[in-house]
């Protein structure tokens, strides 16, 4: 038996792994985690990875100390079914922070107004709110003490992509010397999606401007949530958790990680704007064992994954893997009648008996697999 348990995904129901609701599965992985940090001299192999910012500073990305994770989804699950062949009901990364941690606990978004927005090391040093009478920085202070750990997609380009990038692959980003974006980057979708919004330097306001946004306070897809942490006093390894909202971005946070199951490899990247410190390390950090890292103390654990999947039937409209009310919202806009001709583009998937209609026969299959929020459709409802 392992030791460590690197990556757990509970898998549901897809294609030949098709375990009972809840079986958890284990794999040697992540396939790669990286401290993405422009003088870590040993990428890939750090043992602890801190994540921290630079906000406003030039020539360093605002989210400076970052962590990237991939993991290996498809030695456990058949990739390359295409993305409607994959639901996905949840997402939870964990990441395990070591003992004697002093950062504050702080899990809500902080506005980019009230970072180092002019990169004087202070903060709000006029003491006045940003755009209020006699305020000259633009900064504001930070309403509640601490930063929060954010988890973001990751986006590859123009260097690398999901499939070539490896732990050990070339740092792309900010040097010192230039301000570059990074190469996997943090990203938001822009609304609804496809477009990707770099979050790296969202305190500056960089390399969005093609897509016409510069400085913004990104809604991150998770915030890391401390377990049983106890700051200044906490003598063993303790837990962060990232519970993502699939639901953001009109369901594109859904289809990144069905798409990143149909690729076979799952990414997260892992960020926080805490204010850097010399050498970038030190308890008042957020700071996460790595696989490397792991004889470091009998409770570090690696980056896990746990994501409930299946292979959704037709009526689950939004791929939640289930079918329920919000799949009926959808149904009905789709609906045509009897021979009322084809359904509308996007609709398709609603004419589940493939007449060319969308109708009542439509209709009663979507009641033969309607199972209520959160729960499993019975196999087949929908032949
Ligand atoms: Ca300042
Ligand atoms: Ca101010
Ligand atoms: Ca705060
Ligand atoms: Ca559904």
């Amino acid at each position: 038996m392992m030791r460590y348990v690197m990556c757990c995904l509970m898998l549901v129901g897809i294609g030949v792994t098709r375990p009972a609701r809840g079986e958890p599965f284990s794999s040697a992985t992540p396939m790669y985690d990286r401290w993405h940090y422009p003088f870590s001299f040993t990428p890939g192999t750090r043992s602890v990875a801190t994540c921290f910012g630079a906000a406003g500073s030039a020539a360093f990305n605002d989210r400076d100390g970052c962590v990237v994770v991939v993991w290996n989804t498809g030695a456990l699950l058949p990739a390359g079914l295409g993305v409607e062949a994959y639901g996905v009901r949840s997402v939870r990364v964990t990441l395990t922070n070591p003992k004697d941690a002093t950062w504050q606990i702080d899990t809500t978004v902080d506005e980019w107004f009230t970072y180092d927005v002019n990169g004087d090391d202070q903060l709000n040093a006029d003491g006045v709110a940003r755009g209020e009478p006699g305020d000259l920085d633009g900064e504001s202070d930070d309403a509640d003490a601490g930063r929060p750990i954010e988890l973001f997609g990751a986006g590859f380009g123009p260097t690398y992509t999901l499939q070539t990038w490896t732990e050990t692959s070339l740092y792309v980003g900010s040097d010192s010397v230039s301000d570059l974006p990074r190469d996997p980057f943090p990203f938001v979708f822009l609304g609804g999606g496809p477009d990707a919004l770099h979050v790296e330097d969202n305190v500056k306001g960089l390399h969005n401007a093609g897509l016409g946004v510069y400085q913004f306070t990104p809604q991150p897809w998770a915030i890391g949530n401390p377990q049983q942490y106890t700051p200044g006093s906490q003598p063993t390894p303790f837990d962060v958790t990232f519970d993502v909202d699939l639901g953001l971005s009109g369901g594109s946070v859904r289809w990144y990680f069905r798409e990143q199951l149909n690729a076979g490899r799952v990414a997260v990247y892992v960020t926080s704007l805490r204010e850097a410190l010399m050498f970038g390390s030190g308890p008042q950090l957020p700071a996460f064992f790595m696989k490397e890292g792991l004889s470091l103390d009998p409770g570090a654990k690696a980056a896990r994954l746990d994501i409930d999947a299946c292979q959704p039937v037709g009526p689950d409209f939004d791929f939640d893997c289930d079918v329920d009310e919000d799949d009926l919202d959808a149904f009905e806009v789709c609906q045509t009648g009897p021979g009322l001709g084809p359904p509308a583009t996007g609709c398709e998937r609603a004419d589940f008996d493939n007449d060319l209609d969308v109708d009542s026969t439509d209709f009663a299959a979507w009641q033969r697999c309607s199972s209520g929020p959160g729960n499993d459709p019975q196999p087949h409802c929908d032949e």
